[in-house]
């Protein structure tokens, strides 16, 4: 036995070295949930200052937790999945602003998503609810990281009651399992879904992205829900949605993985039908009810409780900061546009991340139609030709116009004339951007075979 020592001891040690590594590191990476609302809009639910719809589980998630106030979507669905998935405005990776039951385009297959980051980490993930990155089979969430999919491919407004739509799929992995589901049950199931799968999963650690198909038209609450609230149909639905709140948190509590996981609630784009707070403009809008989105996140021991944060932040800088977090490495040759902003999320007192924020578009041609850089905000009428602006009323920004979004959030006073020198920062930097987009833009999937 002696002399076999020599050779043993070195493995034993490797081996309960690498065990001891391996379980600090599992500790250390914590569950996530990311839920997503679809058109709710920053002044719609009551800690961003709704006084029209009761959310106790968010005031208690808030309290709990630490909202952001310039937290950044982009005008509509797709582009804003887009950004949440790859870290990248829409613009760099070709994806327009709504993909259609007609589309045959979708996520390329080349691009890394947050739930390949998280599965390379050593995640199991889910993706429960709306989709809206391709429905054909190679699009599928099961086809981009996730290891389990339940939900709508795209809107809920895309069925068969609008001409030329098939009936509304209803999938699970990547088998239609029904068509035109009861919506009003919709929150329902994808919270049952979620609860099922972080129980399953509680071992180990999960991501779970809940992308709800709700506050999106048709509106439709559960009958414990509908007629209840103070505000309407609107009001029953975002009642429901924060009834789901509450069960996720009531179940991750009950886990006794109430400091092991993050939850982050967002919204994909402004209101349809709610309320951007003080800010002009609604879904379809670059200006910041369109985009500004209310955002809290939750990590007891991590996240300073019942805090706020001012700084610019947004669904491109997810992927970054949730890889920073589980230590997983992203690949320097692909080109990212967001940010690690892991220290905005836990220091109370963190200077910006990212100073500059790009306004994309819906449209390929005109990929930018704002920029923020600080507190400045300009539009850029000569750099686009309408963009994503939806012709709706107040929505369309037209001719040039600098905001300072500090001193006017709701952006009411031009103040383009009397500040030349700041337009003209401003513009030498969305150029310079927007060029280095251009020059590194990455096709969207199944380009080449639908031409
Ligand atoms: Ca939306």
């Amino acid at each position: 036995m002696k002399h076999l020592a020599p050779f043993i001891l070195p493995f034993l040690f490797s081996f309960f070295f690498s065990s001891a590594i391996c379980s600090a590191a599992d500790n250390a990476k914590p569950n996530v949930v990311f839920i997503f609302i679809d058109d709710m809009g920053y002044g719609d639910i009551e800690p961003f200052g709704s006084t029209k719809v009761r959310t106790p589980n968010l005031n208690t998630f808030a309290k709990e937790g630490r909202k952001f106030h310039s937290f950044y979507a982009t005008p509509v669905c797709s582009m804003s999945r887009a950004a949440l998935m790859t870290g990248c405005y829409n613009q760099r990776i070709s994806i327009p602003g709504v993909l259609f039951p007609q589309a045959k385009i979708g996520i390329n297959s080349a691009e890394t998503t947050v739930a390949e980051v998280m599965k390379s980490a050593g995640y199991t993930t889910a993706c429960i609810g709306k989709w809206h990155l391709g429905h054909l089979p190679e699009f599928l969430p099961t086809k981009h990281g996730f290891d389990y999919y339940f939900g709508l491919p795209y809107s809920n407004d895309m069925y068969s009651k609008r001409p030329g739509n098939p009936p509304l799929p209803l999938i699970r992995g990547d088998k239609t399992i029904e068509t035109e589901p009861d919506q009003s049950l919709l929150t329902k199931r994808y919270t049952e879904e979620a609860i099922g799968f972080m129980k399953q999963n509680k071992e180990k650690p999960f991501f779970v992205y809940l992308p709800h198909t709700m506050i999106h038209e048709p509106l439709a609450a559960s009958e414990a829900f509908k007629g209840k609230s103070a505000s309407g149909l609107l009001g029953d639905v975002i009642e429901e949605i924060d009834w789901s709140v509450g069960q996720v948190m009531k179940t991750i509590k009950e886990l006794g993985l109430d400091e092991k996981t993050l939850v982050i609630f967002t919204s994909d784009n402004g209101p349809d039908m709610g309320s951007a707070g003080p800010f002009k403009g609604r879904k379809g809008s670059n200006f910041e009810g369109g985009v500004r989105e209310p955002c809290i996140m939750r990590w007891p021991g991590k996240i300073p409780a019942g805090t706020q944060c001012n700084q610019i932040a947004g669904n491109i800088d997810v992927l970054p900061t949730l890889a920073s977090i589980v230590g997983a490495k992203l690949d320097p040759k692909q080109i990212i546009d967001g940010k690690d902003i892991s220290t905005l999320m836990m220091d109370d007192k963190a200077g910006p991340v990212r100073d500059v924020h790009l306004y994309c578009t819906a449209n390929l041609k005109n990929p930018v139609q704002a920029i923020r850089m600080g507190e400045w905000k300009l539009f850029l009428p000569d750099l686009d030709e309408g963009g994503a602006a939806k012709k709706k009323k107040g929505n369309a920004p037209e001719g040039n116009m600098l905001f300072n979004l500090e001193k006017d959030p709701g952006e009411t006073t031009n103040v383009f004339d009397k500040n030349p020198e700041i337009v003209e920062k401003l513009r030498k930097e969305a150029r310079t951007r927007i060029s280095e987009i251009l020059a590194n833009r990455r096709p969207v999937g199944g380009a080449a075979s639908s031409k």
